[in-house]
């Protein structure tokens, strides 16, 4: 599962553009479209199809895709595969009406081969029919699963048991690209340190090998050679002097591998880029480079006009400014994994993120053995996708989950062994809500994030009164479970340029005042370890009668200019944690009720 890259060995080309389109309801789909169908639309791609074309906004059925190509010709034998960043919910992809392969679930790659199926000189059609319709059994559920678990979620349009929009489309980009026919297919590199010397174990799975091959890896001026079995080569590296990776300190290296053949030819080559640091987890904290850290910044969303949860380069890079300009030192996630190039721009600029699956509210009562398959499967793609980049620092199994039996426990204990199997050396948590007690599962995990909207949806209005029960909460999850904390979410919608003297919801004044006392009182308590505001930015949701055009959270409007609240945080998040806690506090809410 390896990017696509260009090198030597190695060739790539972008299909990202307009593409063909039609969609097709779920109740009337037509078999004879694998071999092409009337378009009725011209969408981007990447791109969600219902912010481009105004009556496909509500269109939750199947949405083909297709597009002639003139595939290259595979003259020195190599092999062509076809990689898509991501496709939401489920993609069936189709050659010449030759079914290529599925991929279940959004937010992770699908990686398929074409070679047996290259026509030189012919025009293929590539089509691609995304199944997004909105069922109870995908991860997430597209459906509540029971009325009483609908929380938050009456009414919606549409019926989604989570807070943002079920985009859907071919999301990310989508690449052809060539490898030769022995090929590096996976590449793991666990790099960690002893002093002064770094110690890097590199684990390769290679396929198409012929007898006598091996495995070369070089970092700077170290090399190191080991043979393959059953299409797999481990070996070791060390360095002198390593730089570490750190917050704001991106040292990277680079990590060359390569197959050679018996006579000691290169036939393939692909370059790694990772960073040298430990992260991990006590009862009070998080630390990186056996440094404690306290973590300021935001849960986020992969949103923006018009491209819904298309990825844009652009808008990345807008992120990553905002960020810095408002000094958050990390992100998580929220609700699922994103477009690499958040991770590798993070690696490249020493922010932290925190790696979350798109499992949002999962609900118990759907759990059995096919779905905890299903999770554990997902957990390990994304890990294999994830791990080699030193800005991850934490995995998030789960956002929200409404866990309330045994059950739950299993099903995320299962969870959190399968992380665990899959990568050792990251501490693995979720995102919870509700109360310690409902929230037994935790106790398989080696840090929590703790989701509280005090003033907000308990306490509405009441900035002061409500922040003894904050602490109360925070204080309840970390004396039940021995955690370390994140308060993974808190924050108030606010509607920008609404202004009032006496703090009233949906106030940019109110949403900045509730937000810097309970960053204040979370920073009080030792064992939490940061505080991440909901949200960045304002972004799209379901209609309901509690989001005025979609969630106005975001510390920066859909658009991304600054709302008050983002002139605030600057100031917090500039702060160290003891300089903050010295500060002085802002004076009790204006107009405050009392009784
Ligand atoms: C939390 C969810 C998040 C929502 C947020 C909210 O984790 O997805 O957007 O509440 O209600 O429960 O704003």
């Amino acid at each position: 599962m390896l990017k696509p890259v260009d090198n030597p060995f190695r060739h790539t080309q972008c299909l990202d553009g307009i593409w063909e389109f039609a969609h097709q309801s779920a109740s009337h789909e037509d078999p004879a479209w694998i071999h092409g169908f009337a378009p009725t639309h011209r969408l981007a791609v990447p791109g969600s199809w219902n912010e481009q074309v105004g009556e496909l906004y509500h269109a939750f059925g199947f949405g083909w895709y297709q597009r002639r190509l003139y595939l290259p010709r595979l003259t020195g034998g190599e092999r062509l595969f076809l990689r898509i960043g991501a496709v939401n919910q489920d993609a069936t992809i189709w050659l010449d009406g030759h079914c290529l392969g599925q991929h279940i679930g959004g937010h992770l790659p699908i990686d398929l081969e074409l070679t047996p199926q290259v026509r030189p000189g012919t025009a293929q059609l590539l089509v691609i029919r995304v199944d997004a319709r909105l069922r109870q059994r995908t991860l997430p559920s597209g459906q509540a699963c029971r009325e009483e678990d609908r929380l938050g979620f009456r009414n919606t349009k549409p019926d989604v048991p989570f807070d943002f929009f079920p985009f859907a489309g071919i999301h990310r980009s989508v690449t052809l690209y060539t490898c030769p026919a022995s090929r590096i297919s996976r590449a793991r590199v666990q790099a960690t340190y002893d002093g002064s010397e770094g110690r890097f174990a590199i684990r390769v799975h290679a396929d198409g090998l012929t007898p006598g091959m091996r495995l070369r890896s070089r970092i700077e001026d170290q090399t190191a050679e080991a043979c393959f079995s059953g299409g797999q080569a481990s070996l070791h590296l060390s360095v002198p002097a390593v730089r570490l990776w750190d917050l704001g300190q991106p040292e990277l290296y680079e990590v060359q591998l390569e197959i050679l053949s018996a006579d000691g030819t290169t036939v393939d080559a692909y370059a790694l880029t990772t960073g040298v640091r430990k992260v991990h987890c006590d009862e009070k904290g998080f630390y990186l480079n056996d440094r404690a850290v306290w973590l300021t910044g935001f849960g986020k969303h992969e949103d923006f006009p018009a491209l819904g949860r298309g990825h844009s380069d652009a808008v990345l890079v807008r992120d990553f400014d905002l960020l810095r300009w408002i000094q958050g030192n990390s992100f998580r996630t929220s609700h699922y994994p994103y477009d690499e190039a958040w991770y590798e721009y993070a690696d490249r600029t020493g922010l932290l993120i925190i790696g979350e699956t798109p499992f949002v509210s999962l609900n118990e009562h759907l759990f059995d053995e096919e779905l905890e398959s299903r999770a554990c499967g997902v957990i390990a793609e994304m890990i294999e996708r994830d791990a080699n980049h030193p800005s991850v620092v934490l995995w998030s199994v789960a956002n929200e989950p409404n866990l309330r039996s045994d059950r739950g426990t299993a099903f995320f204990r299962a969870m959190a062994e399968a992380a665990r199997a899959a990568d050792p050396t990251r501490p693995v948590g979720y995102v919870a809500h509700e109360t310690a007690e409902l929230n037994a599962a935790a106790a398989h995990f080696d840090w929590l994030g703790v989701n509280k909207y005090f003033g907000w949806y308990q306490g509405t209005g009441e900035i002061d009164h409500t922040l003894d029960a904050l602490t109360e909460c925070l204080q309840a999850f970390h004396e039940t479970y021995g955690l370390p904390i994140l308060l993974s979410e808190f924050g108030a919608d606010a509607i920008a340029g609404c202004r009032s003297q006496v703090p009233l919801i949906f106030t940019e004044n109110f949403q900045c005042e509730m937000v810097e006392k309970q960053y204040r009182a979370a920073a009080a308590l030792p064992f939490v370890f940061g505080c991440h505001v909901w949200n960045f930015a304002e972004f799209a949701t379901g209609q309901q009668l509690n989001r005025a055009f979609g969630n106005r959270k975001g510390a920066f409007t859909r658009d991304r200019q600054p709302k008050m609240l983002a002139f605030k945080l600057r100031e917090l998040f500039a702060m160290p944690r003891a300089e903050l806690l010295a500060s002085t506090p802002p004076a009790p809410q204006l107009g405050e009720s009392f009784s």
